[in-house]
């Protein structure tokens, strides 16, 4: 007997690509079928036959507070009284902008755009138009969203597919993207040398999220922003993920490395579409329609989006113990998780900052996306369709991050340990 998941994800089939609206939903590389989710809160999700999930992806990262938190849900329904879109400037817009700058270092101006993808898109034209240079430097398995430019050996869906780059990007356009090695200066160092006065910034993901989680090993944050100011390149760290998580002020705060722009996503919008990048005044002046950088959109800085993102921004910014509870129940999971892994001589590499973290099937350490490519997939697929069918819904990917939110505890933890052991012990 199909489940109710099973056949409608067999007629969305017929309407949507894959039957999903983004690839890493399709569980494809754990070969099963995507539980089509009705509702959540706290740190669950339900799906349509009823079923009940301990959530760890939050929606891939906006849900740091749970989900369905009330305050949120509250000023986006008020909010929606008010009508839905004026695309005309308003007062939550300031808000919203006025708050990130006082929470982030170094953002002296930020523009709101939809999505990672494009507060990422926008971010590198504003490198390249004021530096006046084409190329631009990434990282093997960082993955930076959709746009043409970025994807170049990137991460997340792309990497968990297999497929090397995308098809449909212009040789053209790949061209202007070199590709180092994350925590590898040299690697960095050689493509300045190689492209003199050609680099327009090096963008990076402080904390590697999407080939897994990679920790940016000590000094390599630091190094590229000497070799940035070296060879007058900008630095653009992408905190889609890492931004107002690993701390208030993100990663440039947790590692005390400045930025020159900066992405956000996720947190920013509380579960509503919204991304904006931000940085250095002189720098975002270049954006239209101060500056010569063209960069538009109907629904950016949208008002129902704006009262999500600055409730649960507000919140954040409130109550500082949000970022103890979340950081210590990511650490207590990693501690838990190896000894564990150690006490069944089972051959995982446990990974993560703050409340990201990672199970790797590989036993070697993880450091690029090399190491990362060595872990067994298929171990990792019988790991996670196990889990889920005891009610633990990961990333349907060994790519992906796993996320804790104020609404976990350590019981939870302690159960997903519980259950791990059960599995190893089985095999
Ligand atoms: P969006 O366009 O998906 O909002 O953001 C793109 C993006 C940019 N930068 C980083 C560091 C990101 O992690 C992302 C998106 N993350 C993935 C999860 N690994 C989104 C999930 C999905 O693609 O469905």
């Amino acid at each position: 007997m199909m489940t109710r998941s099973e056949q409608v994800f067999a007629e969305a089939q017929n309407y949507i690509p894959g039957g999903v609206n983004s690839p890493v939903r399709a569980f494809q590389s754990v070969g099963s079928t995507p539980r089509m989710i009705a509702r959540a809160d706290g740190a669950k999700i339900f799906d349509i036959d009823g079923r009940e999930y301990t959530d760890y992806v939050g929606s891939w990262g906006p849900m740091i507070l749970g989900h369905n938190h009330p305050a949120v849900r509250d000023a986006v329904i008020k909010a929606a009284a008010n009508g839905l879109s004026f695309g005309a400037a308003t007062e939550i817009e300031v808000e919203v902008a006025k708050l990130i700058c006082s929470m982030v270092p170094n953002i002296e101006m930020v523009r709101m755009v939809n999505s990672g993808t494009e507060a990422v898109m926008s971010a590198v034209r504003a490198a390249r138009g004021f530096t006046g240079r084409s190329r631009i430097i990434k990282f093997a398995g960082c993955y930076h969203g959709h746009s043409d430019a970025m994807l170049v050996k990137a991460g997340s869906g792309v990497m968990t597919s297999g497929i090397p780059d995308s098809a449909g990007v212009p040789a053209g356009c790949a061209a202007d993207t070199l590709t180092a090695v994350y925590n590898d200066l040299s690697s960095v160092e050689e493509l300045f040398a190689q492209n003199p006065e050609q680099v327009a910034a090096v963008i990076v993901e402080p904390v590697a999220a999407n080939m897994g989680v990679v920790e940016p090993q000590p000094g390599f944050l630091a190094g590229l922003r000497e070799l940035c100011d070296k060879n007058g390149a900008l630095l653009i760290f992408d905190e889609v993920i890492t931004g107002f998580r690993l701390a208030l002020g993100g990663a440039q705060q947790y590692y005390g490395v400045r930025a020159d722009l900066v992405t956000f996503g996720k947190i920013i919008g509380a579960g509503m579409p919204v991304g904006a990048y931000g940085g250095r005044r002189d720098v975002m002046s270049m954006i239209s329609p101060k500056g010569s950088v063209y960069q538009a959109g109907t629904l950016s800085g949208n008002p129902v989006a704006m009262a999500a993102g600055l409730t649960q921004l507000t919140i954040l910014k409130n109550t500082p113990a949000v970022y103890e509870t979340v950081n210590e129940l990511g650490e207590y999971f990693r501690t838990e998780m190896r000894k564990a892994a150690a006490e069944l001589n089972v051959p995982v590499t446990v990974t993560g900052v703050g409340s990201l973290a990672c199970i790797f099937f590989t036993p070697n350490p993880v450091q690029n996306y090399t190491d990362a490519k060595t872990s067994d997939t298929a171990a990792f697929a019988k790991y996670f369709l196990h889990m889920l069918d005891k009610g633990f819904y990961f990333a349907p990917s060994q790519f992906e991050a796993i996320f804790f939110s104020a609404a976990h505890t350590k019981a939870d933890i302690d159960a997903v340990v519980s259950e791990a052991k059960t599995f190893w012990n089985q095999k």
